[in-house]
């Protein structure tokens, strides 16, 4: 069902009053109920669930929206808006942030690493710890995500700060409640000038389940300016429809019928769909859809688990929303094998460093068709829909 505007027809027609749009955005009709139907091809993200076709970069806003919300109803659960206060301080490296709803509060602190010298400076927030190579000239922000929600398996549903402030039983999975850890942290950087931060100038990686995580937290997010998720795989990069096709081609690759049995990372409302990956309203490409057009650099390993297959292809199709959205160099796809799980090899360098000169260091970088992966593993074979040249 839409939520639709009635307008008055007549002055003296006494009309109930109109049904509008408030849940997100009154310019954007986001429906509640998300189509079905089996697609085993990668859904179309040009074409709104109703059937409409998505021409200009105001209506893909929109379509994001309904995309943010159909994640949310089916993966992700709700990602709660801004708590009513958000109270911070700073003090040595630490920064303390305490968030208040409905007369309960939680606080958590992340450390702040500064470059010397006068800020504000462009941040890093890293899941747990960086394992990517953070640049002088950038601060890191060591975030404890599992602090917020916990991820050790079933048992670990429903724990963490997140949950002692929303209730146990809340929908979110692990990876929504640290995006919502992250915005929280964005809060509280933007109401401390004194930490010395510059909150449009923030990054987010992760590797592995925290690469999920910080793929999630920058699709979420929209305050984050670069997402780096790292060898994230599954539930990150990969799309489950491609990781589901390389299963049955027998590769030992990490499904959403397998996820949902490890981990808490998404809400118990994707086990419903967790055999039936192809009834999704939406894939993972269109995770990366949501970060447009903000900067995305996807690092990517090609350990069978991950499924390199599925996620080159499904962050393929990722580029070609940047593409229709006239910023094609915004988004990065680097894969590369021969190395250990989350230790970073020197042949990606270059590519991290050009998205985080431009994205956090400000500086003028050559992010251009930054697209490595397996060779055969293209969009192509995955999509029934030719990107538009949004307007
Ligand atoms: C790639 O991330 C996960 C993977 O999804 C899990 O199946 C595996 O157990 O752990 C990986 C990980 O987080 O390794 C550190």
């Amino acid at each position: 069902m839409k939520y639709s505007i009635i307008l008055p027809l007549l002055a003296t027609t006494v009309l109930a009053a109109p049904v509008v749009e408030k849940r997100q955005d009154a310019a954007c009709n986001v429906p509640t109920t998300f189509p079905s139907t089996t697609n085993a091809k990668l859904p179309n993200p040009f074409k709104f669930f109703d059937g409409k076709a998505v021409t200009t970069k105001a209506e893909f806003e929109c379509r994001n929206k309904e995309v943010s919300a159909a994640l949310q109803a089916q993966e992700l659960g709700d990602f709660p808006k801004k708590p009513s206060t958000v109270a911070a301080t700073f003090s040595g490296s630490s920064l303390a942030i305490t968030s208040t709803e409905g007369g309960k509060s939680v606080s958590f602190s992340v450390s702040i690493k500064k470059p010397s010298g006068n800020g504000p400076f462009p941040a890093i927030i890293a899941y747990g710890a960086p394992s990517i190579p953070v640049p002088a000239g950038v601060a890191t922000i060591t975030f404890s995500n599992d602090d917020i929600g916990q991820q050790s398996g079933g048992s670990s549903r429903g724990k963490g700060k997140f949950f002692d402030l929303y209730g146990s039983g809340h929908s979110a999975g692990a990876t929504t409640a640290w995006a919502w850890g992250v915005d929280r942290i964005i809060d509280a950087l933007e109401a401390t000038p004194g930490a010395g931060i510059d909150p449009k100038r923030v990054g987010v990686t992760g590797c592995s389940r925290n690469g999920k995580g910080a793929f999630v937290a920058a699709a979420l997010v929209n305050r984050i300016a670069l997402g780096l998720p790292q060898e994230s795989g599954s539930g990150g990069a990969a799309c489950w429809r491609i990781s589901d096709s390389e299963k049955a081609k027998g590769k030992n690759i990490q499904t959403s019928g397998q996820i949902v049995g490890e981990n808490v990372w998404f809400s118990a409302k994707f086990n419903a769909f967790s055999t039936k990956s192809s009834t999704l309203a939406t894939d993972h490409h269109q995770l990366a859809g949501l970060v447009a057009p903000r900067g995305l650099l996807v690092i990517e390993n090609e350990i069978d688990w991950l499924g390199p297959v599925s996620t080159t292809a499904c962050m393929k199709a990722g580029r070609l929303i940047y593409k229709a959205l006239g910023v094609p160099d915004n988004m990065g796809f680097t894969g590369a094998g021969n190395h250990n799980h989350c230790s970073f090899p020197s042949n990606q360098q270059s590519d991290l460093t050009a998205f985080i000169n431009k994205f956090l260091l400000n500086q003028d970088s050559n992010t251009a068709n930054i697209e490595k992966g397996p060779s055969g593993a293209d969009a192509a074979t995955y999509i029934d829909w030719t990107p538009p040249t949004l307007t």
